[in-house]
């Protein structure tokens, strides 16, 4: 069997061809003389620190210039501003070491990540080189008042307005950097003011915009609107986790004249940047990509109106649940609140499959680690993360607070009629947030066993109107709570203390380790509501207290009962989401906070609802009709406008 030592990882192109091929020999079996081989070979490299250090010291030998094309490819940052310096002392102007080796260097990179050859963690880390270079030099460029270098292009990044998510706009802004690209970053929950003030102030060749959450995309619209009335012609792109060609086609690019690119990921931004600045290639790509978007519209204008059914025929075809089934009242209901959960705990509940992809490798944990394209890029970057979560749990980075809760409730239509402790609604009502939303008389059939005086909450969903097959239902959340009394909760999670350690690589000009730490906070984010949940069913509520699942099991949800967030496909209106918290009393329990366009803050959040009835599922709501829509707007107690802002991306 072929032995690989997954600590020691390579670009695979730098092997020494020899022992390369020698290797493969075996390994693929091509050769009745591989292995002898081989042994002869492995004389040559016996003692395999020996072997290092010599590598090592070669490489330490070499002129300075390749010293950090070296450093740039292997992503090694510890002699990278001694380096630099030797260089610059070489150069007539300081300038010229980022235009010539840096650049070289970074020219290599890009093509090796071009080409597949390199992946995503090792570009990011080789931007930190980068990075650190060029900061030692800015000063001296600086003090000879020379121009800055000549990028290929200067593209404004934001997060909209009212979204708070980073990750994947940074990963994009990391890859153009080392493209040649300037990036200015302007980071998240940007206004469509300070975006344009910056592209005019640096005289921009592009803006990017991203947004992770549904309420981002109407965002983006304003965005290209202001763009349009501001004169502007500069090429808008758009990116980011619920954007698509699609709403780009049809949303987007009619509010604006100048081109407007969707861009799926982060390797393809890079191709795409450079098209838009070239002499050559802009004008045939920019028509190729509207005339696309235009047979878009037409597909869709064509179409005609979709089959839905009236809601009242939906409501007639609604979920069929035996009430016999729904579990027992919860052993613990009401509020808890957990200050401070130990992270360690949390680590065994992580999901890792959805970090990898965060870092575009591709595949299912943890077969990714072994795998024949990804598996050496995947190994070091989860060594990486198992070492960076040491020291967060070691010495307590981050706190994970959060809050769940078992209220009584019961259906009423579409509706949840949640009976709401008065002491956990105070703040809320003080507020004057509560009062449009209830306004449900205290009627239950069984009322709540508490000390406290209660207030009914109503709680709205939505449900499914794309016709169904015979005997499949128009599902909608509430179908799985009784009318005549049951129960069901809610909770909020977030991992807070983020900040500091984020400012602490920002200075050090280390976009690795700010990318790898918030990858983490977002991962224990998911885990707690994971972990959580499980103390619900286990403990809380207690309908399963013998409930025995690997974590494996528990990823794949082979529990009992489901907790839909508010922006999941099952409950698509982000606006739930303050009513929910004033239900949990979340923003006082967690110190989780709203923006105005219902995102979370910290970024690293999660919040839903708990269903614990045995038939309750996943599903999507998808399309709503406009008779849905009304009855909703009324259900919320809002104008046809709000709930129209509100539902958007599900409206027909
Ligand atoms: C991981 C994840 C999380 C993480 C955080 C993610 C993060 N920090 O970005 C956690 C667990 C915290 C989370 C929470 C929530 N999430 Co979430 N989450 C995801 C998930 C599974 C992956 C997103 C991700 O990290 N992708 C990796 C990054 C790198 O990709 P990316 O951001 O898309 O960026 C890439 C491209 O889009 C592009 N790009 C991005 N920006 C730009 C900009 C430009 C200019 C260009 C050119 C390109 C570009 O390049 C990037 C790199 O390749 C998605 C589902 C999915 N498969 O997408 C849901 C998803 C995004 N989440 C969703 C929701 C609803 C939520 C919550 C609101 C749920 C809740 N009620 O608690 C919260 C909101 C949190 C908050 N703070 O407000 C929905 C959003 C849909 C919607 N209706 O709004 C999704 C789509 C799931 C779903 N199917 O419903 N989530």
């Amino acid at each position: 069997m072929g032995i690989v030592n997954a600590g020691q990882l390579d670009v695979y192109d730098t092997i020494d061809p020899d022992l390369r091929t020698a290797c493969e020999d075996v390994i693929l079996n091509r050769d009745p003389d591989a292995t002898e081989r081989l042994i002869a070979l492995a004389e040559k490299y016996k003692g395999t620190d020996a072997v290092a250090e010599k590598a090592a010291a070669e490489w330490r030998s070499l002129p300075v210039v390749k010293r950090l094309e070296y450093a740039l490819v292997k992503g090694i940052d510890a002699h990278v501003v001694d380096d630099t310096e030797e260089c610059r002392q070489q150069f007539a102007r300081p300038i010229e070491v980022i235009e010539g080796p840096l650049m070289d260097g970074m020219n290599v990179v890009g093509d090796l990540f071009g080409s597949g050859k390199m992946f995503l963690p090792q570009v990011v880390k080789s931007a930190r080189v980068m990075k650190k270079a060029v900061a030692h030099l800015l000063p001296f460029i600086e003090a000879a008042k020379e121009p800055g270098a000549k990028g290929k292009g200067k593209i404004i990044m934001a997060t909209v307005k009212g979204d708070v998510h980073d990750i994947g706009k940074n990963i994009v802004g990391v890859v153009l950097q080392c493209n040649g690209f300037d990036v200015v970053d302007l980071g998240v929950m940007v206004p469509w003011t300070k975006i344009l003030e910056a592209a005019n102030e640096n005289d921009a060749d592009m803006i990017g915009l991203s947004g992770l959450i549904t309420p981002s995309l109407d965002e983006m619209v304003t965005v290209a609107e202001e763009m349009k009335r501001a004169g502007m012609t500069m090429p808008l792109l758009i990116g980011g986790a619920t954007t698509s060609k699609v709403h780009t086609a049809l949303r987007i690019s009619p509010a604006y004249d100048g081109p407007i690119v969707h861009v799926l990921d982060a390797s393809r931004a890079v191709g795409v940047a450079t098209t838009l600045v070239s002499d050559t290639g802009r004008d045939a790509y920019v028509g190729q990509v509207a005339a696309e978007y235009e047979a878009v519209r037409m597909a869709r204008a064509g179409k005609g109106q979709s089959d839905l059914a009236p809601i009242a025929e939906a409501r007639a075809n609604a979920a069929v649940v035996d009430f016999a089934q729904k579990p027992a009242a919860p052993a613990k209901p009401g509020r808890h609140v957990f200050d401070d959960w130990d992270l360690a705990d949390l680590r065994d509940y992580i999901d890792w499959t959805p970090f990898f992809r965060a870092w575009e490798l591709a595949g299912n944990f943890p077969a990714i680690l072994t795998d024949e394209v990804v598996g050496e890029s995947a190994t070091s970057l989860y060594a990486d993360a198992q070492s960076m979560l040491d020291r967060i749990i070691a010495e307590k980075w981050l706190t994970a607070r959060g809050v769940a809760a078992l209220w009584h409730c019961r259906r009423d239509g579409d509706d949840v009629i949640v009976d709401v402790p008065a002491e956990q609604l105070e703040p809320a009502m003080e507020a004057g947030r509560v009062s449009p939303l209830s306004g449900v008389p205290h009627d239950f059939a069984t009322p709540m066993q508490t000390t406290h005086a209660t207030h009914a909450i109503r709680m709205p969903f939505l449900r499914q109107q794309v016709k169904k097959r015979e005997g499949r239902a128009n599902m909608c959340l509430a179908d799985f709570i009784d009318p005549a009394g049951d129960w069901m909760g809610g909770f909020a999670v977030g991992i807070h203390g983020i900040d500091p350690h984020i400012a602490r690589f920002k200075a050090e000009n280390d976009d690795y380790q700010d990318i790898l730490l918030k990858a983490l906070a977002d991962r224990l984010a998911e885990a707690f509501a994971e972990r959580l949940h499980h103390h619900v069913r286990t403990d809380l509520w207690g309908y399963a207290p013998d409930e025995q699942l690997t974590n494996e099991a528990m990823i794949r949800e082979q529990y009992r009962g489901i907790r839909p967030a508010p922006g999941y496909p099952a409950c698509p209106d982000h606006s739930q989401k303050p009513i929910l918290f004033d239900m949990l009393g979340a923003g006082q329990a967690t110190g989780i906070t709203l923006t105005d366009s219902f995102a979370m803050l910290p970024t690293a959040a999660v919040s839903g609802f708990y269903f614990g009835h045995p038939d309750s599922a996943y599903f999507g709501v998808a399309r709503v009709g406009r008779d849905q829509l009304e009855d909703y707007a009324s259900r919320r107690g809002v104008s046809l406008e709000q709930a129209e802002r509100w539902l958007r991306p599900n409206l027909d």
